[in-house]
């Protein structure tokens, strides 16, 4: 197993099934899948060769489960994190008490004022353990960690959803569901 381009190939992927599938003229459904097959094609034309066994290898020990393949094995799409225009069909579901949401410092100013918004994706990203959310924090600078009252906004009626790969998702959150410590 080579871990590089285990790594290279996962954010081509990120890249074209999240983001911009018409770099390598593929078309995403309105769930987000795309036939293997195609996929497979395209990126071969447009990035580098890669066959069935490097993808299903690149699905299946991908570190964040990033992507799935369709029951019937025939389709792909990204579990979440896209900005392109999809619905992912997951039904809203009861979520734990408290969820977590790293950012960075920098942004807390903003936070606090407009609440947390979805920015560039389709949903705000939820953690249920705060590991999870100091490691997505730390992307953008240095980590912080706020606790969202999820359990307060689902009673309020706001509707959360969880992703194939456990990401919490949720429209937005205002600024009164946000535990600042
Ligand atoms: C911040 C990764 C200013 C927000 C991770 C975040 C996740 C605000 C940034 C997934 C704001 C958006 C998503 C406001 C929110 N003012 N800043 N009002 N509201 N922000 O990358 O949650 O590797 O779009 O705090 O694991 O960091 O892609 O979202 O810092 O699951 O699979 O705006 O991406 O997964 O950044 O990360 P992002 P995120 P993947």
């Amino acid at each position: 197993m080579d871990e590089k381009k285990i790594i290279q190939t996962s954010k081509r992927l990120s890249l074209v099934l999240r983001h911009q599938p018409q770099l390598i003229g593929i078309e995403l459904d309105e769930q987000g899948w795309v036939s293997v097959e195609i996929l497979l094609q395209a990126f071969c034309k447009h990035f580098y060769p890669i066959d069935l066994e490097h993808l299903c290898e690149v699905v299946a020990n991908n570190n964040k489960k990033r992507f799935a393949f369709s029951e019937d094995t025939q389709k792909i799409r990204a579990s979440q994190g896209h900005s392109v225009e999809i619905r992912l069909g997951y039904e809203p579901v009861e979520p734990p008490v408290q969820l977590y949401h790293g950012t960075a410092t920098r942004f807390l100013e903003s936070i606090r004022k407009s609440g947390l918004q979805k920015q560039k994706r389709h949903h705000v990203h939820l953690s249920a353990d705060e590991d999870t959310a100091r490691q997505v924090g730390s992307r953008h600078g240095v980590p912080f960690i706020l606790t969202i009252k999820s359990g307060e906004m689902h009673r309020a009626g706001f509707a959360f959803f969880r992703s194939e790969n456990g990401v919490w998702l949720t429209e937005l959150v205002p600024v009164a569901y946000i535990i600042f410590p």
